[in-house]
């Protein structure tokens, strides 16, 4: 889709003064408050204290994180990975708009939300290795955080599936009166070819429930490029169907996608209904550990989204208003690396999950059938 590549069509070209208002730049223009140089093209609003360096230490921390699981696959220490290298804005921008009672359900790759939600880094790396420290005892696929403290739902394997349930878990938020809480619901652009797509949005649109749904249009769905996805002229035009406001966002500039993100989360608080948001962002790495897309395209693109990369253009932006120094980077670089090690060391000793646990964490009340498996697992010697 030649057409949506950042900056070539609509991107606001305005000067400090107003800020755009996402909603009236719509879905065929392109919502951005910060340059590839780190230069505010439209004023910037009043922050929360301290988010601003937040933002990038989460990016910085991810990007890390990313690299250090990659190779932990490479040396055959966990089965599989998949980075979000390059989607570091769209992904923690849209994520720091929610608050800590939200419900979210994550795509492929939102990883860094459940971090910045709360859940222990610890409990990231355990799901890759799926041993005994896994709460979730090694029963998902590696990549599919859940944590019911920061209301993190484990992302759906089956594409597109995880928007019916962020839809009805909207609805249930309408149903239960509960008017204080929203859903972001994420997913990227090769699911909106899916089924549950066309069913989630048209629900959410029917009941005007409380979400805000985040298309992380990475351009990519494994080998399937953008172009060959729709015939829509944008992600975000599809929402017009649904009878929900559409808008597109630089995804790779982080500001841009936090301010429009809360601007649609403060929107379905308010009783407003729905909203759908395309990031627009480039996946930088393959489709996961299991991937080469050297194999079907043109890795000069990918080095040309390079020059965009979300996690510079935010650095330029705090140094050059002296909240971020090269001295603080290289310092918190250093001590992620410990962190990170510290937390694989932690993880990496466990042994493999109990094969009793097969029996725990599902039912309330064990139907006999299962406890007549249980007590031949544990008394019947295998054949
Ligand atoms: C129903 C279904 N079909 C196919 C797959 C295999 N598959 C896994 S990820 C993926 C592409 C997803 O692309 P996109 O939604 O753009 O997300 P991205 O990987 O780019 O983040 C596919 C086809 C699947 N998991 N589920
Ligand atoms: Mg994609």
């Amino acid at each position: 889709m030649g057409k949506t590549v950042a900056g070539k069509k609509k991107a606001s070209t305005r000067k400090p003064g107003k800020m755009p208002d996402p909603y009236e730049v719509g879905p065929l223009g392109l919502f951005r408050l910060v340059d590839e140089g780190g230069k505010e093209v439209a004023p910037v609003p009043e922050l929360p204290d301290g988010l601003g360096v937040r933002l990038l230490e989460a990016m910085l921390f991810q990007r890390a994180l990313d690299q250090r699981m990659l190779n932990l696959q490479r040396q055959g220490r966990i089965g599989f990975y998949g980075t979000a290298k390059g989607q570091e804005g769209a992904t923690l921008g849209s994520g720091a708009a929610f608050e800590a009672h939200d419900w979210l359900f994550p795509a492929l790759r939102e990883g860094a939300v459940a971090l910045w939600r709360g859940m222990p880094l610890e409990q990231y790396i355990s799901q890759c290795f799926g041993n005994e420290v896994d709460l979730t005892h090694g029963r998902q696929m590696p990549c599919h955080y859940s944590d019911r403290e920061s209301h993190y739902v484990s992302l759906s394997s089956p594409i597109g599936t995880q928007i019916s349930h962020a839809c009805g878990a909207a609805r249930a938020i309408q149903v239960k009166g509960r008017d204080d809480q929203i859903v972001g619901g994420y997913l990227g652009d090769g699911a909106t070819s899916s089924n549950d797509f066309h069913a989630g949005m048209n629900f959410s649109g029917v009941w005007k429930s409380p979400i805000v749904y985040i298309c992380q249009n990475n351009q990519w769905a494994i080998s399937v490029p953008a172009a060959a996805q729709t015939a829509s002229e944008t992600f975000a035009i599809k929402a017009e169907a649904y009878g929900m406001p559409g808008l597109r966002v630089d995804g790779n500039d982080v500001l841009a996608c936090y301010v429009a993100t809360k601007m649609a989360a403060d929107r379905a608080r308010n009783g407003d209904g729905p909203t759908f948001i395309e990031c627009l962002t480039f996946r930088l790495g393959g489709h996961s550990s299991s991937d080469d897309p050297t194999k079907y395209r043109d890795e000069s693109i990918a080095q040309e989204w390079e020059q965009r990369d979300p996690l510079e253009r935010h650095r330029k932006w705090l140094v050059a208003r002296g909240e971020w120094t090269d001295e603080q980077q290289e310092e918190f670089l250093a001590e992620a690396g410990k962190k990170i090690t510290d937390a694989i060391n932690v993880v990496e000793v466990g042994g493999p999950v109990d094969p009793a646990t097969l029996f725990t964490d599902v039912w309330a009340e064990k139907p006999a059938m299962l406890t007549d498996q249980e007590d031949r697992l544990a008394n019947e010697k295998p054949v």
